[in-house]
């Protein structure tokens, strides 16, 4: 069942320039332009990479200079509008289990929902597709899916649900899992130290829109989220259990039409942004970058953008955040970015014909 397709990679320098810090890097591209429509990517311990592909592939790029693409058996994979297979990240017993974590999009037109799935990486092969976890209830439109994941020091793991664009206002509601940050534990179940297990177990937080970036700073034990705001009101927030991000009550988006959304750009009892950008630079993923590699960029937040087509280093310690942009020289919408354990940064550019680049100091 597993189609293996070799290919050569070819390195090709992109770029020497020097950006904020006066840090030289280089760009390196590390696959080919083959990579179609990518969604996230995750390195692995082994200097390996693992990409998403919408139509339901992981490409695993490295090893002896290659390029496996493995089409996954995901029972119902509904590919369309904004989804397809989504996000990778391993389990944190993964390098003993081999275990990786995925999302994607599962159903119908009229009746879809995320879903979260685990399976076992062994070399080139991808084995054993369990789904753990659906979202409910289903909806009847292709796009804001969420669907980013982080796995927590506990083992948990955080999932982003998206509103699903039509559902605005069930990001208020408890008794829906749209527009929410979920946190699930590896066998699917709720935790009990959830802040709604009672009513709502598998709720972290509410108010969300469609939330892309999930970033963790492990010194500081501080979750950033970002999010999509609408035309306008794009947001990163610290994620804390049982709070409420606002969406729809309190944005600074506005609708497409130029309608307002809503009269409240912040509102009691409810958590303003921390960071806000209108116009949208429409945020595709973040890490937390904690490297020695780059003195110049630790303890910040690095933000992948669709829009803006460049990485935005975000200083949180500064008030305002003091936002950077970086490797403008790409030129690319960008979808994800990872960090190595060495401290390299990876992106990943988006559509139809994508690739990853590898960038790292001079
Ligand atoms: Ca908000």
């Amino acid at each position: 069942m597993f189609e293996n397709t070799l290919v050569a990679i070819t390195l090709t320098i992109l770029a020497l320039p020097a950006f904020a810090e006066d840090i030289r890097y280089q760009a390196k591209r590390i696959a080919p332009w083959t990579i179609h429509y990518p969604k996230a990517l995750e390195p692995l311990p082994d200097g390996r990479l693992l990409v998403t592909e919408r139509e339901g592939n992981v490409v695993i790029l490295g090893g002896e200079s290659r390029l496996v693409r493995v089409p996954l058996a995901l029972p119902d994979l509904y590919v369309a509008g904004q989804g397809g297979l989504l996000d990778i990240a391993l389990a944190q017993d993964f390098d003993l289990s081999g275990r990786i974590i995925l999302t994607f999009s599962q159903g119908t037109e009229t009746a879809n929902h995320l879903a979260v799935a685990t399976a076992t990486l062994q070399n080139d092969t991808i084995t054993g597709i369990d789904v753990v976890f659906s979202v409910s209830p289903d909806k009847d439109t292709p796009v804001h899916f969420g669907g980013r994941l982080a796995v927590l020091n506990d083992g948990t793991w955080l999932v982003s649900s998206g509103d699903g664009f039509d559902y605005r206002e069930h990001a208020q509601r408890t008794d829906s899992q749209l527009g929410k940050i979920l946190r699930i534990r590896e066998d699917g179940a709720a935790p009990l130290d959830n802040p709604f297990y009672d009513t709502a177990p598998y709720i972290y937080s509410t108010g969300h829109r469609n939330p892309q970036g999930l970033a963790i700073d492990e010194d500081a034990a501080v979750i950033y989220e970002h999010e999509h705001g609408p035309d306008g009101g794009d947001e990163i927030n610290i994620l804390r259990p049982g709070l409420n991000y606002g969406w729809p009550v309190a944005t600074s988006g506005r609708d497409y039409s130029g309608a307002r959304i809503s009269p409240f750009t912040d509102y009691a009892g409810m958590e303003s942004p921390l960071v806000e950008w209108t116009p949208s630079v429409a945020p595709s993923a973040m890490v937390f970058y904690n490297s020695d590699l780059f003195p110049g960029l630790k303890g910040q937040l690095l933000v992948t953008t669709l829009k803006e087509q460049s990485v935005i280093a975000v200083d949180m310690s500064t008030t305002p955040a003091r936002k950077t942009k970086l490797f403008a020289t790409i030129n690319q919408r960008l979808r994800d970015i990872e960090i190595d354990r060495k401290g390299a940064i990876y992106v990943l550019t988006d559509g139809e014909n994508a690739t990853v680049l590898r960038i790292a100091p001079l």
